[in-house]
């Protein structure tokens, strides 16, 4: 039996109905461009063949349930009156928020069963919860006759994320999952929302990217994501631009020298504004077909995270330390960081060695065993039945 089925059939043994269909909305990784989305930068994801799926039928009466089969407890039942931002904790704030955005913004939502099962890895920085935000709201577009285009659906979720939830995340990751596309790469540009697919098929160029869970979980909602942000601002302030993405990697020595002191504005400028470049750098060398060229900008993408935006911890730089060593092409921590995942490209032949040498050093350094296993980028979000 296939995920959908089985959703929907656990959806018709938890609240005695069918549902009205399934859908699907992928995790995602960030090839590179990180810590550029709040800063209207460029970033470059694709997503993952792992999924939240979601069986959903409409409800009439204003009451959104909830159920989980990867969350111990029974349904939850809200009444979509009482939405109200900040006061839920728990998973459920996700799907809810989704619907209270939805319904913000106007959009006629009167509630909806929804049984949900996620294959993707939570606290992996993998966006566990922007699956989760687009595969309501694709189930609710389509159930309630929406007509909103994928990016409306990307915006509303990424507003339920920061209001509802209260993660002041940026739009890559909702974005990733509502639009990416089997065998590409997402050009994002987070300013407009323009798109450009760009085909990412690195099995039939004889190479690999392996995806390294450090195990090590991390949160948005915490602080240190919403300071660098904070930080960003300020310094796109004191260079009088709209946002960072607006200094050109050109004018880049000069926009530091005029930032004198304010040293830690000026590391977290200088990464965003090189990652911008490194994005246009990687999308440039794929165009050409130069694949394995775009190993070194990940690494130096790492390094500026790690030593310029300070979003690493030992376990990432381990990853891409002992990966490198053991003959990658190139590695970076992707996605938010103080914690989650690493990414590494190989040659297909070097994935075992390379697996080993990173489970090897792990185990050296007394860090628990990190969960590896490869990544092809796959399809966005979709109806499944
Ligand atoms: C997290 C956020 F949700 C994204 O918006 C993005 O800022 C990313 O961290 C860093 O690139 O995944």
């Amino acid at each position: 039996m296939g995920a959908a089925q089985q959703v929907a059939g656990a959806f018709e043994e938890l609240y005695g109905t069918a549902p009205d269909g399934v859908w699907a909305a992928p995790g995602r990784v960030n090839l590179i461009g990180e810590h550029t989305d709040y800063n209207d930068g460029f970033v470059m994801p694709f997503a993952l063949p792992h999924v939240a799926t979601a069986a959903v039928a409409r409800r009439t009466d204003n009451v959104l349930r909830l159920h989980s089969s990867d969350v111990e407890g029974g349904v939850v039942e809200l009444s979509l009156d009482a939405l109200e931002p900040g006061t839920d904790q728990e998973w459920t704030a996700y799907p809810a928020g989704v619907v209270w955005a939805l319904r913000e913004a106007g959009h006629p939502v009167t509630g909806a069963d929804v049984h949900l099962a996620s294959t993707v890895p939570t606290g992996a920085g993998l966006s566990s919860s922007a699956a989760l935000e687009v595969v309501i709201a694709l189930a609710l577009n389509d159930l309630y006759e929406l007509g909103l285009q994928r990016w409306q659906l990307a915006r509303l979720c990424q507003r339920a994320e920061n209001v509802y939830v209260g993660a002041p995340t940026g739009i890559m990751d909702q974005t990733a999952s509502a639009c990416c596309e089997a065998g590409h790469a997402l050009f994002l540009d987070t300013r407009d929302l323009s798109q450009k697919q760009i085909p990412f098929d690195l099995a039939a160029e004889g190479m690999r990217l392996l995806v390294v869970d450090t195990q090590v979980k991390h949160a948005h909602s915490g602080g240190e994501y919403g300071k660098r942000r904070a930080g960003c601002e300020k310094g796109a302030a004191l260079l009088g631009v709209d946002a960072l993405r607006d200094i050109a990697y050109d004018d880049l020595d000069a926009s530091l020298e005029r930032l004198g002191d304010e040293e830690e504005v000026r590391r977290l400028v200088r990464h965003v504004v090189t990652e911008d470049h490194r994005v246009e750098r990687v999308v440039a060398l794929l165009r050409a077909g130069d694949t394995r060229a775009i190993g070194p900008v990940l690494t130096e993408g790492h390094a500026s995270l790690r030593d310029d935006f300070q979003v690493s911890c030992p376990e990432l730089d381990l990853v891409v330390e002992a990966a490198n060593s053991a003959g990658a092409l190139g590695a970076r921590m992707t996605g938010g960081g103080f914690g989650g995942s690493a990414i590494v490209l190989a040659e297909a032949a070097d994935v075992d060695t390379i697996t080993k040498a990173v489970e090897e050093a792990f185990a050296a350094a007394g860090f628990k065993a990190p969960r590896v296993f490869e990544a092809v980028p796959s399809a966005g979000a979709r109806q499944e039945s």
